[in-house]
């Protein structure tokens, strides 16, 4: 019986997986992927290598740079500042509740940041491709 039952609680863990994600690589205005597929209950790990970025989702179109504080939803995300530059190399893990696509930005600079590129996405469709989001957001 107690082995069913670790057995059972080990599923998730053997079946998601996590993504990971460098926000800033090179100390440049980037995330590296800028686009992942996941599946439900997948993680998406977000690590900060230089500055001070967030990870926050926002609109496809539209008012896309800077995303909201508290991020656009259903299921957004916001990771509030994360700052590098004590070396501390910060993380935010998302857990992937749909396959919806979701659109994300870094907030910093008044969407500055979001606009020379420093964008990702989760799960983009045909319809709504990562290339024209990065454009959205270069001309929000
Ligand atoms: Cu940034």
């Amino acid at each position: 019986m107690f082995s069913k039952l670790v057995f059972l609680a080990l599923i998730p863990a053997i079946f998601a997986a996590d993504h990971a994600v460098t926000v800033g690589a090179n100390n440049g205005l980037t995330f590296t992927p800028n686009t992942i597929t996941a599946a439900v209950g997948d993680t998406v790990t977000f690590t900060v290598v230089s500055r001070n970025h967030s990870v926050t989702s926002t609109n496809f179109s539209g008012a896309v740079c800077p995303p909201p504080r508290g991020g656009v939803g259903p299921n957004g995300f916001d990771s509030g500042f994360l700052s590098d530059l004590d070396g501390s190399m910060p993380k935010f893990v998302y857990t992937v509740r749909d396959t919806n696509p979701h659109f994300g930005a870094c907030m910093q600079a008044a969407g500055a940041h979001c606009r020379a590129g420093m964008t990702f996405a989760i799960n983009p469709s045909a319809t709504q491709t990562y290339a024209q989001f990065n454009r959205n957001a270069a001309a929000s």
